[in-house]
C-alpha cells in the first residue's frame, strides 16, 4: 500500500450553495476516510475546487448583472466556507477557472490531438443574430416536444425529466427572440478509441464497486458516442487556436483534480506529477456522474499515455432524499448546509448522515424525527453518557486525578481486549470505505463500556472504583480517536478534557489501541460535550421546510 493518499471530491457548480445533498454522498464520506487516512499517519491529501464554467453558471451571472468571475469567485469563498464549518477538511480548495487548469486543459488538449484522439467536425447550433452569440444548452427555451411544458431548456425538460431532440418554439434564453440555426465547428474525443482499454482496466481494477463497473461495462458493450468537447461560449478554458470557443465543462473539470493536487504539491517544493503517480487514488462521486468519471476521465488519461495513471477507487454513492421526497433547489425542496449548522452543531449533521451512508449506489433518506432520535439515544446517551461519567466520576471521587489500577479481573481484561480488537475492526471496515458499520462497530465498543461501568458500579464498589476509572478513562481517549473522522468537533472537546497534550487531529490511530493515560494524570475540566435536540427545534425545522 502507497504511503500516500489523494482524495478528491467531486467539484461543485459555483452556482449556487451547498445543500445536505451534495454532503452525504461525497464530501462526507470523503472528509471521513481523509482524516482516518492523516491518523493512520500517511501522507493523506483531501483536495477539490469549484466548478466555474459553463452555461448555467454565465447565464446566472448575466441575469444577477454580474461579472462570471466575480460570480464565480464568490461562490468559491462561500462553498469554501460552509464546508470547513462542517469539518470538511480540503488541504486545498481551489477552482477550475485557475491558470494552473487552463494551461494543463489545453497541454493535455494538444496531446490528445497529436496523438490522434481529437477531429473536427462542423454542427448546426443555435443562433442568436440580436445577442451576436451561439446558443448551447441552456441558453435555447421553449416548448418540450413530448410533454408540451413551456419555459424549458433545450437540454433538459424540468417537467418530464427527459431530454429533447429538438425543442419546440425554440427562443434565446437572453432577449426571448427566435433564433436562427448557424454551422460551428467542433472539436471531438474520439471515445471509441479507447473502449477495449476501458474495459480491461474497468475488469481489472478490483477496487470499483462491482455494480457501478457492470452497468459501465454494458455501456462500452453497446458502443460509446464521439464526444464533442467544444462550446461556442466565451465562458470557459480557451480552444487553443480558435476565437470565441471554449472546451465543454466536463472537459476541464476532472482534470482540474490533477492541476489543483499539482500545485499543492509543487508549492511544497516537490514534484507533484511523480507524487500522484505514487499514491494511492480516490475520487469520490455521487451516482449521477458516474459516466463522466468512469470513462471520460480514465480515457483522457489513457489517451495522454498515462502520464497521469488512473483512479484506484472511484467511491460512489446514491442521492440524498429528504423527507422521502427528491431534493429539488427548484422546487425548494432542499436544506442549505449554512441554514442547518447554524441550528445544530456541525458534528451532528455529521454523525447521523455517516450513520445511514452505505458503501453503494442505493438513495438515503434525511428524516428529521430520524436525526434528533439518532442523536439523541446514540450519540448522546450512549457516546456522552460514557464519557462523561468516566470523567466526572475520576473528577469527583479522584480530584481529577487518574487513579491507579489495581489487579484485574476478567472484565477488566475484556474491556482491554474489546478496545484493542475495535481499532483493528473499525480499521478493517474504514479501510474497505464502509463508514456506517464503521461507526457501528465504535458505537458497540461504546455499549460495551456503558454496560462495564454499570455492571462495575465505581459509585459503590470503592476497592475496584480506581481500577474502573483508569480502564474507563482510557476508553475515553480511545473513543476520542476512533470517532475522530466521524465527529472532529466533539472530540477535539473530549480531548481537552482529558488535558492530553496536542491535538486529537495529530494522533496516531493505532495508539488508540493502547492505554495511554497513566494513573496520576491530571484531567481537565469536566462538562458534558453535547447537548439534546429538543423536540421543538424538529418543529421549528419541518415547519420551515413545510412538512407536518
Ligand atoms: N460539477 C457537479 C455535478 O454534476 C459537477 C461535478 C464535476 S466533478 C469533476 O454533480
Ligand atoms: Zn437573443
Amino acid at each position: 500500500m502507497p504511503e500516500s493518499v489523494i482524495v478528491t471530491s467531486a467539484l461543485p457548480y459555483a452556482n449556487g450553495e451547498i445543500h445536505l445533498g451534495h454532503i452525504a454522498s461525497t464530501y462526507l464520506p470523503a472528509d471521513i476516510f481523509t482524516r482516518f487516512s492523516r491518523l493512520k499517519g500517511r501522507e493523506a491529501y483531501h483536495i477539490c475546487a469549484s466548478d466555474d464554467f459553463g452555461t448555467p453558471i454565465l447565464i446566472k451571472a448575466e441575469k444577477e448583472g454580474k461579472k462570471p468571475e466575480e460570480y464565480v469567485a464568490h461562490w468559491n469563498r462561500r462553498d469554501f466556507e460552509d464546508f470547513s464549518a462542517l469539518g470538511i477538511s480540503f488541504d486545498l480548495f481551489y477552482r477550475t477557472s485557475s491558470p494552473e487548469n487552463v494551461r494543463f486543459v489545453q497541454y493535455v488538449f494538444e496531446k490528445l490531438k497529436r496523438n490522434g484522439h481529437i477531429y473536427e467536425q462542423d454542427v448546426v447550433q443555435f443562433y442568436c443574430e440580436y445577442d451576436d452569440k451561439f446558443l448551447p444548452d441552456r441558453y435555447v427555451v421553449g416548448k418540450c416536444p413530448f410533454c408540451g411544458a413551456e419555459n424549458q431548456y433545450s437540454d433538459l425538460c424540468e417537467k418530464c425529466g427527459r431530454v429533447p431532440d429538438e425543442i419546440l418554439e425554440p427562443k434565446c434564453a437572453i432577449c426571448g427572440r427566435p433564433p436562427v440555426k448557424k454551422k460551428s465547428t467542433h472539436y471531438f474525443f474520439k471515445l471509441s478509441n479507447f473502449s477495449a482499454k476501458l474495459k480491461d482496466w474497468l475488469v481489472k481494477n478490483e477496487n470499483l464497486q462491482p455494480d457501478v463497473k457492470n452497468y459501465v461495462i454494458n455501456w462500452i458493450d453497446e458502443g460509446l458516442q464521439e464526444w464533442d468537447i467544444t462550446r461556442d461560449l466565451s465562458w470557459g478554458v480557451p480552444i487553443p487556436g480558435t476565437t470565441g470557443k471554449a472546451f465543454y465543462g466536463w472537459f476541464d473539470n476532472h482534470l482540474c483534480y490533477i492541476s489543483t493536487m499539482k500545485k499543492l504539491i509543487d508549492e511544497k517544493g516537490r514534484d507533484g506529477k511523480k507524487f500522484w503517480n505514487d499514491s494511492e487514488i480516490y475520487h469520490y462521486i455521487g451516482k449521477d456522474i458516474v459516466y463522466h468519471h468512469y470513462l471520460f476521465l480514465p480515457a483522457m488519461r489513457l489517451g495522454i499515455d498515462e502520464e497521469y495513471k488512473l483512479p484506484d477507487y472511484i467511491p460512489t454513492r446514491g442521492h440524498l432524499m429528504l423527507q422521502n421526497q427528491k431534493i429539488s433547489k427548484s422546487r425548494n425542496w432542499y436544506i442549505g448546509l449554512r441554514q442547518f449548522i447554524e441550528a445544530f452543531p456541525p458534528d451532528y449533521l455529521r454523525f447521523y448522515m455517516a450513520s445511514i451512508v452505505t458503501y453503494s449506489q442505493d438513495d438515503l433518506n434525511f428524516d428529521f424525527d430520524g436525526f434528533a432520535e439518532r442523536i439523541n439515544n446514540e450519540l448522546i446517551a450512549n457516546v456522552g453518557n460514557f464519557v462523561n461519567r468516566a470523567l466526572s466520576f475520576t473528577s469527583k471521587q479522584f480530584g481529577g486525578k487518574v487513579p491507579a489500577a489495581g489487579e484485574l479481573d476478567s472484565d477488566d481484561k475484556a474491556a482491554i481486549e474489546m478496545i484493542r480488537a475495535s481499532v483493528r475492526g473499525v480499521e478493517e471496515l474504514l479501510s474497505a470505505n464502509q463508514t456506517d458499520r464503521a461507526l457501528k462497530k465504535i458505537m458497540e465498543l461504546s455499549t460495551h463500556f456503558n454496560q462495564y461501568f454499570q455492571k462495575k458500579k465505581p459509585w459503590s464498589e470503592k476497592q475496584m472504583a480506581g481500577t474502573t476509572l483508569y480502564v474507563s478513562v482510557n476508553a475515553a481517549r480511545s473513543l476520542a480517536i476512533l470517532l475522530e473522522p466521524f465527529i472532529p468537533f466533539s472530540c477535539e472537546k473530549i480531548w481537552a478534557q482529558l488535558n492530553l497534550p496536542g491535538s486529537v487531529h495529530g494522533q496516531s490511530w493505532d495508539s488508540a489501541a493502547e492505554l495511554k493515560v497513566d494513573a496520576g494524570h491530571q484531567l481537565g475540566a469536566v462538562e458534558p460535550i453535547f447537548r439534546k435536540i429538543e423536540a421543538k427545534e424538529i418543529e421549528q425545522q419541518k415547519t420551515k421546510l413545510g412538512v407536518k
